[in-house]
Order: structure tokens, then sequence, then C-alpha cells
């Protein structure tokens, strides 16, 4: 379990972590001296003996809290939000809390620190500030612990629900390729490059390759660390440390905001659809066509926002919207991202990625909203098919859903009415009802190319293609004349199609 702390600045982050694990605070210096185990902000303890290591971070100041707060995010399995007793709810208390309601991480817990500096009545006003703050969004009702860092008062309490937590914790998504958003790299003597991230989903071992960054240079892993011990395989929800190599890898081609992920599932794109949501908080409407930083992962790109149902957002408000990117993005389905202003300075709202590999045409047509509606409120491939399917008249290409989906092939269970058509160009995948509509409305354009041109023996096929205006390119209209040449329900005279005379007339 991943475990990450948040909260105003001074309210007690720091000393809460050392009253919870017993390790004191900014270790920096001497993890440093320790070569692959580096993880700086991050210390690992186990709650209790015997039990598992649990990772908890701690970055200081309020900047680098947001940053790792983004890259960490997608690893993070509960927030830990401090709240001073005797400050209460400040600025900051709400700030890190929008992040983490966008970010979507699942589980937070409430510590009332300092309660050693104030009244029971105080502690009891501030308590009901906290669930009033809590009250609109996913952590509603979360428990609070009421306890002092420096005493050791309420500490336990907060122990044994961590504890609950941990034995909770949801299974990862370990079934999708390996993803690592790269936070930091550095070069150890003896071993070479080091990189360090959250696996966010998929498994890795020792001796895989995977491709890096944006240009996708492929390295091999020579060795990794789990929840900083060395292990043969690290999956989703640990971070890791993996020591990569390849021919010519120079430290410095290895950035912050670099993904490592299998070469089926590079596919970084300029084009994202997601569902935008303005925090409730903000004071201005947003605009169709803003510029802001997107952060995903250890990514951070700048990009416009083309706004798909409306010309502005209001506070508060969710719309489907298009990133317009200024640097390809390494995205899929779920993930979820944060926007900030241009000067990356405020955080304006966040959003779930859609679709990685978003259309720019069409991209406000009522089909094209459907499509964007089932990705939102489907999960699993599986489940989205049959409706993406529905309005996809020229069917969906499964490589893309694989992308899209962190999810291989042969991983898939295709329900029935999904219909694996192979084209000279790859297979595509159509809804089955949709294919055999698609066969009746080709024979009958062929009727009426004959009735228009009785002098003619019939089209060739892209003749047929065009006179038909059927949806489909052209590797699918071909494999569709395929299909209706060999069952009989066309003929053909050299390259001239025609309808066998029984049907036709
Ligand atoms: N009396 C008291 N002081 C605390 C408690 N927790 C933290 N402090 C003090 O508050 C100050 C800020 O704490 P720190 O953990 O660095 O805050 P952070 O910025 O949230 O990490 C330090 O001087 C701590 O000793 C507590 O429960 N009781
Ligand atoms: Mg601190």
């Amino acid at each position: 379990m991943i475990v990450g702390t948040a909260g105003h600045i001074d309210h007690g982050k720091t000393a809460l972590l050392q009253a919870l694990t017993g390790q004191a605070g900014d270790q920096r210096q001497e993890e440093r001296a320790r070569g692959m185990t580096i993880d700086l902000g991050y210390r690992y303890a186990a709650l209790s003996e015997g039990a598992p290591l649990t990772g908890f971070i701690d970055v200081p100041g309020h900047e680098r809290f947001i940053h790792n707060m983004l890259a960490g995010a997608h690893g993070i399995d509960l927030v830990l939000l401090v709240v001073a007793a005797d400050d209460g709810v400040m600025p900051q208390t709400r700030e890190h809390l929008a992040i983490i309601e966008l970010l979507g991480i699942p589980q937070a817990l409430v510590a009332i620190s300092k309660c050693d500096r104030v009244e029971p009545a105080r502690l009891a006003d501030v308590q009901v500030q906290v669930s009033e703050l809590l009250a609109p969004g996913p952590y509603a009702g979360a428990r609070q612990f009421p306890l002092s860092s420096i005493s050791g008062e309420g500490v336990d309490a907060l122990r044994q629900a961590l504890l609950e937590a941990e034995a909770n914790v949801r299974a990862r998504a370990v079934r999708g390729g390996f993803r690592l958003a790269v936070d930091r790299a550095f070069a150890v003597s003896g071993a070479g490059v080091v990189v360090t991230g959250t696996a966010l989903a998929g498994r890795v071992s020792a001796g895989d390759t995977l491709l890096l960054g944006k240009a996708g240079k492929a390295v091999r892993v020579r060795g990794l660390h789990a929840q900083n011990q060395a292990s043969l395989v690290a999956e989703a929800g640990q971070r890791v440390a993996l020591n990569i190599a390849a021919e010519r890898l120079a430290l410095e081609q290895v950035h912050r905001g670099d993904w490592l992920v299998p070469e089926w599932l590079h596919a970084p794109g300029v084009r994202v659809d997601i569902e935008l949501s303005l925090l409730p908080g903000e004071t201005r409407t947003f605009e169709h066509f803003s510029a802001v930083h997107v952060h995903l992962g250890t990514q951070d790109v700048t990009a416009r926002v083309a706004l798909l149902e409306g010309e502005s957002l209001a506070a508060g408000q969710r719309m489907f919207a298009q990133l317009l990117l200024n640097a390809p993005l390494q995205a899929v389905h779920g993930d979820r991202l944060v926007l900030r202003d241009q000067r990356a300075q405020r955080t304006l709202g966040g959003g779930k990625v859609l679709d990685p590999f978003a259309p720019s045409r069409q991209r406000r047509s009522d089909e094209r909203l459907r499509q964007l509606q089932v990705l939102r409120d489907t999960e699993e491939l599986e489940q989205a098919l049959p409706a993406l399917l529905a309005s996809a008249p020229g069917g969906i290409d499964p490589q893309r859903l694989e992308r899209q989906f962190n999810r291989l092939r042969e991983t898939w269970q295709l329900p029935e009415e999904v219909l694996v058509v192979a084209t000279r160009q790859g297979q595509l995948l159509f809804a089955t009802a949709k294919w055999h509509v698609l066969k009746q409305q080709v024979m009958e354009q062929l009727a009426r190319f004959h009735e228009q041109e009785p002098d003619q023996l019939g089209p060739d096929r892209d003749r047929l293609r065009r006179f038909a205006a059927l949806p489909l390119e052209r590797p699918a209209f071909v494999s569709l004349l395929d299909e209706l040449l060999e069952d009989g329900s066309i003929a053909s005279s050299g390259p001239w199609l025609l309808c066998p005379i029984i049907r036709c007339n």
C-alpha cells in the first residue's frame, strides 16, 4: 500500500509520519548513499510487526506537494489528510483535497493533529469544519482521528485504521501492460542508469524489454527493486526502481515525465478526449480553447482545451473536452489528469481520459458524443464495445482498443454480437448486425446502379464504393464485397460487379 499525506504547511504531516513509522524526518542524505534504493520523499515501514511494507509519501512544501501528488497519484491507495486542531481548515487543505478528489484516489483518512494544543471545544469545532469540507465530495464521512504526534496520543487508533485499509486495498490492474511514469533518473556506479516511479499497471520482470519516452527507445531491464527491496518482479501499485540498459543509453536521455511501457502499448497521442471537471472554487468560467498545463503521471504538457459541448464551463461543472497537446501524452482510458493554469500555478480542474486517440474531425458530432458517454460510463472494454460499435459505422481497429484500454487482444472476451472482419490492412471490429445491414445496403445500391445505368455491365469496386457512399474505408469495403461474392449474393465479370439475375429482378 502507498499512503500519501496532504494538508496545509506546518499542520504536522512530517511529524505524524514520524510518529507512525518511528522513522526520523528527512532521510535524503542517507538515502542518497544507498544506491538503487533511493526514493526521495518516500519512506517504507511496516505498520505493525510482520505487516508488509507500506510506502509513505511526504514531500515538503506546497508546490512540491502538487508535483509529487500529480506524479505519484496513480499509485496512491489512501490519503492522510492532516488538519491541525489549532488552525483548522486552511487554503492548502482545500486545494490538496480538491486535487486528491480530481485524481480519484480511492480512500482518505483525516488526522486532526496538534490536539495537545487545543481545548476539547475547539477540537469539536474543527471536526465539524472537516466534515462539512468533505461532505460534498467522494470522501464524505471519512473517519477523523484526533491525535498528537508529540505525545503520541491517538496515533495508535490511526495506525489500526491504516492496517485495516492495508488489508482491503483494491486489487490493482496487474493484467494490463506494464506502465511506469518515471519520476527520477540517476546513475549508479557499476549499475548504470536507474529510474524510479510508481508502477501504474501490469508487471515487469528482470530481462524485459520496454520502450522509453516518446521516442520509444528500447531498453532492457537489468535489475529492479520494488517497495525498496531487491526483487525479480514488480507490479502495479508498487514503487519501483529499474536498472535499465541499452546501447549508448546516457542519463541525459531519460527524463522525469517519460514513460516505460511495452512495445505494443507505446502510442503517444496529441489529441486526447476527456471528461473535464472544473473545480467548484473556480472564480472564472473556463473558456473554449483556453491554454493549460496538463499533468498526467509525471508528464507536464501544455495544451489547449477544446470544449465539446459548449463555449464555456462554469465552476463545479463537467463537460466533454478535447486536449490539443503541444507534446504527445502516453495516456490510457481511465487515467486521471489535472489541469493547471497557463503558468502552472493554479489548479483549475481535472479529468478522466476517455480516448487517447481522439479524432480531429467530427469531434462534436452526436455520434462522437455518444461514444464519449459510453467511454465515461464504462470501465471495461467488453462492456463498452457493443455501444462503441453501435456508433462507429466504419468499424473499430482492435489495435487501437488494445492501446486505449491497455488490454492485449488475447485477454479480451469478445461479446457475441461483435464480429472480427479481416481486411488487407488488418482486422476491424463491427457489430455483427451492422455488418449484415451494410451487406444489404451494398446489394441494394448495386441494384440501383443497374437501374440507373442499364447500358453498363456493372460498376467496378471503387465506383460501387463511391456510388453506395457507405461509411467504410476501402479495405473494409473490399472485404465486404469479397464476402458477398463468395456467398453468391453478387456476381462479377472481370472487374465489373453485377447482381445475379434472379435476385435483382
Ligand atoms: N504540539 C504539537 N506540535 C506538533 C504536532 N505535530 C506537529 N507539530 C509541530 O508543528 C510543526 C510543523 O510540523 P511538520 O510535521 O513539519 O508539518 P508539515 O509541514 O505539515 O510537515 C513542527 O514544529 C512540529 O513539531 C502535534 O501533534 N502537536
Ligand atoms: Mg513536512
